[in-house]
């Protein structure tokens, strides 16, 4: 493979001739571009298998329903490359793990199952019998339940994390680390505490009524494509969609919907953001503050003459709890301490609040500009103090709106799939199941990894995922797995998790989402969870690849079955029929009554949510305001010249590297460049397109540095940088963390730059 690397502008809108274009081209170069465009065509559909590409919902509306990055995912999974035995044979692990990211999975679907061997530093084939016997050896070899980590990536469905969870408790544990730790974290505890659900509380078409729509720190042209349809619609009934992104992005300013042919052929785009702010990285909690203190003052000054003030008296006296506290904090945060952390002017913040304080109905949503800092779950709380103020809950057209990453990662934690377990889920699973669940709360990621370089734990499962590539500090992320006694992924494609495998070490070949999955009694069906709190069905069409794959539930079946055998469950019956596991589901966790006939609605079901009917699961019983200091200074005593952000670019699904351009941010042909403000490259004395090292600035006498990156000036708040995910993680130490989330803070990491000694970085050819 070459590629051409080339930095360029780009000018068109967001979606567009662009991203059908790309789309074409990826289709075609797939290599089986006709499947590829029938599995496209059912995408999202009644019927069909839901998109493995993100968690943003259906409206069952437009009859073609795709996006550029969807296409992407499905063709990537749908390759019909694959790598076998003799693959292995020919590669030896340390020669594959020189290899990039891009190439790993470039090289085709697994298709037999994985054994490594440290002697030949190979991986050879092992049968399914062998494999599940080897995790049942090491697993009965454990001295005690703790030593066992199950890790989940957001993608598996419902049906097998469900019975994960189960196995996992009956074995004895809650080590449940998953990708959410590493992402919406903040957004699930922090609306916990506010309101006492974890979820979002809208659906999908109270965009429709918005009057008002404020998007905190994501990148929906990207990561989200589906939504600027939403936000599309919502600015052309007259929705104010403000913005707060630290980067300019293409896919906030302009979009042309791919899907209305006309858009498409004529360059007239519609604008998205009607007002976009670029705060610093970590800022938005202040600037939140910033507006609720511009919103007090007028209300009082209301007050004072004698008027009604600005704010929903009634919502807050009925439904929420604790207002004196927050409005006395916000009268101790000073407003010079606001505009130095936010980095935007008072100006700026007070029309933002006008423009909040005009709307009858507000949304806000977030992504991980939001949750992946030390102060994120304040920071989640801030903006559910701001929407309590208006009342924007429970009412339509307004309400908070976290938007997921994974398709499934919502369903993941409704499942069970939590390392802090409520007493309720423990209670009904122990009742149901007739054993004691443990109580004792488990790992979360970083805790897991922390835990494996303690020399303590002996097996880790892997549920789909990455997660040498995507948990910070990789060297010692890579370390701690090195440290396992048996590691087994469970997976599609290679990659670089397989590559550092424990001493012993398994990989298990498993079937995609879009793919058909036929068991003992015929064709099975799964399903997911949205950012809506929809549940619906997904069907795989696709034939698989190799007999030899197994589908996650049969394999997690089949663990279940070798480590605890069949005396208290049949866990065979229920990788013969999923139905069976869905009886399950619906006796012990709530919302899913009745689910098996449920699942046959069109479009699914909706789960409901009790914030969104102002039933509060709080101590209090209401909505809770927090009453958080801002944080005085976002890294204490450190004293870096930069904070950089680690983000996706526009070719890539978290570890998964499509392709290395990033179309809208003018980025072709390469990944390892660092954006930064021109007045910032000019006080180093650098020029565009120099080559600099990125070192990390902590407090524990490690280096954490990569290097060669390409310099690239770029629309950025000044001391603030931005570079790619995973090629940065190892600059992410490992202890800084979120406060009460666990997350790494992969959004704001302290960083010092210098020109590199390296005359190339053009790495992956
Ligand atoms: N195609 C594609 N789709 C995906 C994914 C993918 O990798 N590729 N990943 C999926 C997953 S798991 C997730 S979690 C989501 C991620 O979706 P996003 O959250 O959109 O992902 P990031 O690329 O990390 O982008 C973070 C955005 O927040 C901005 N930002 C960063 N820090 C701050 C800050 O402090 N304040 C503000 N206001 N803005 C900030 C960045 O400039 C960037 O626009 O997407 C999901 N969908
Ligand atoms: N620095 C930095 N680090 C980050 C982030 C960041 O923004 N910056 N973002 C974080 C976030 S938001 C997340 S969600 C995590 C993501 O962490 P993970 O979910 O662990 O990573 P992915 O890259 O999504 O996992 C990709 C792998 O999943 C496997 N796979 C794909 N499809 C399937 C399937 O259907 N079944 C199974 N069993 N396996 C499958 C493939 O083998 C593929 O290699 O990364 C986090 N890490
Ligand atoms: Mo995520």
């Amino acid at each position: 493979m070459k590629f051409k690397s080339a930095i360029k502008p780009y000018r068109a809108a967001a979606g567009g001739w662009g991203s059908l274009e790309a789309t074409t081209r990826f289709v075609i170069d797939s290599k089986h571009a006709l499947k590829n465009l029938r599995n496209l065509m059912r995408m999202n559909k009644a019927r069909g298998f839901d998109c493995p590409g993100c968690a943003w919902g259906d409206d069952n509306k437009s009859t073609f329903s795709f996006c550029e990055n969807g296409a992407k995912a499905v063709t990537w999974e749908a390759t019909r490359r694959f790598i076998d035995r003799q693959f292995f044979a020919q590669h030896s692990v340390s020669k594959l793990y020189a290899q990039s990211d891009y190439f790993l999975e470039y090289q085709g679907r697994l298709t037999e199952p994985l054994r490594y061997n440290a002697r030949t530093d190979h991986y050879e084939p092992i049968s399914w019998d062998d494999a599940l016997a080897l995790i049942a050896q090491h697993i009965h070899g454990m001295d005690n339940p703790n030593q066992l980590e199950l890790y989940t990536s957001g993608r598996a469905s419902n049906e097998a994390s469900y019975i994960y969870q189960l196995f996992g408790r009956m074995v004895g544990t809650n080590n449940f680390p998953d990708c959410s730790n590493m992402c919406h974290e903040a957004s699930g505890s922090g609306l916990k505490r506010s309101i006492g659900v974890g979820k979002g509380t809208i659906q999908l078409d109270d965009f429709d009524k918005a009057n008002a729509i404020f998007v905190f720190g994501q990148n929906p042209g990207t990561n989200h494509p589906r939504m600027l349809h939403s936000l599309r619609h919502a600015a052309e009934n007259g929705a104010q969609i403000v913005t707060f992104n630290t980067l300019r992005e293409r896919g906030l300013e302009r979009f042309a919907d791919p899907q209305k042919p006309l858009e498409v052929i004529t360059p007239l785009a519609g604008s998205i953001s009607t007002h976009y702010y670029q705060p610093n990285l970590g800022g938005d909690m202040a600037a939140v503050r910033g507006m609720a203190k511009a919103l007090l003052e007028t209300h009082r000054e209301c007050l004072a003459r004698g008027d009604k003030g600005i704010f929903d008296e009634w919502f807050i006296a009925e439904h929420t709890h604790g207002i004196d506290d927050w409005f006395a904090e916000i009268d101790k945060t000073a407003w010079e301490h606001i505009t130095r952390q936010s980095g935007l002017s008072e100006q700026q913040l007070r029309d933002a609040a006008a423009i909040w304080q005009q709307a009858e109905r507000v949304i806000c949503t977030w992504a991980m500009g939001i949750t992946q800092h030390k102060h994120s779950l304040n920071t989640v709380r801030e903006i559910v103090n701001l929407q309590l103020l208006g009342g924007h809950l429970g009412k339509p057209g307004a309400g908070l709106c976290p938007v997921r990453g994974h398709s499934n990662v919502q369903g993941n934690r409704t499942m069970g799939i939590d390392e802090k377990p409520s007493a309720a889920l423990l209670d009904s699973l122990s009742a149901h199941f007739g054993f004691k669940a443990p109580r004792e709360k488990g790992h979360n990621t970083v805790e897991a990894l922390a835990a494996m370089l303690r020399d303590e734990v002996k097996v880790l499962i892997a549920l789909g995922g990455n997660l040498a590539a995507a948990a910070p500090d990789s060297p010692r992320t890579e370390e701690a797995l090195r440290r396992c006694g048996l590691t087994v992924h469970i997976s599609t494609k290679l990659n670089r998790s397989h590559l550092v495998p424990g001493r012993d070490g398994l990989i298990l070949p498993t079937l995609g989402r879009t793919e058909a999955d036929i068991q003992a009694t015929g064709r099975q069906f799964i399903t997911v969870e949205d950012s809506f709190s929809m549940v619906h069905a997904s069907e795989g069409i696709g034939q698989p690849i190799a007999d030899t794959q197994r589908s996650e539930t049969a394999i997690v079946a089949g663990i279940a079955d070798a480590v605890l055998g069949k005396d208290k469950l049949n866990w065979q019956a229920f990788a013969d029929d999923y139905n069976l596991i869905r009886d399950r589901i619906a006796a012990t966790i709530p919302g899913f009554q009745n689910f098996n006939q449920q699942c046959e609605k069109p479009g699914g079901f909706y789960l409901g949510n009790a914030a969104a009917q102002l039933r509060f699961s709080t101590p209090s019983g209401k909505a809770e305001f927090s009453a958080a200091a801002l944080p005085a200074s976002l890294f204490g005593d450190l004293d870096a010249p930069f904070v950089l952000q680690t983000l996706r670019s526009h070719d890539q699904y978290n570890t998964t590297i499509y392709g290395l351009d990033d179309r809208y941010r003018g980025v072709y042909g390469q990944r390892e460049v660092l954006f930064i403000h021109p007045d910032d490259l000019a006080g180093l004395g650098l020029q565009e397109g120099d080559l600099v090292d990125i070192e990390t600035v902590w407090n524990d006498g490690i280096t954490r540095k990569v290097s060669g990156f390409k310099i690239v000036s770029y629309n950025i708040p000044r001391g603030n940088l931005a570079a790619y995910y995973p090629e940065t993680n190892p600059l992410v130490p490992l202890a800084s963390v979120g406060d009460g989330t666990g997350t790494p803070t992969s959004k704001s990491v302290p960083v010092k730059i210098s020109r590199s000694a390296l005359k190339t970085n053009n790495r992956i050819a």
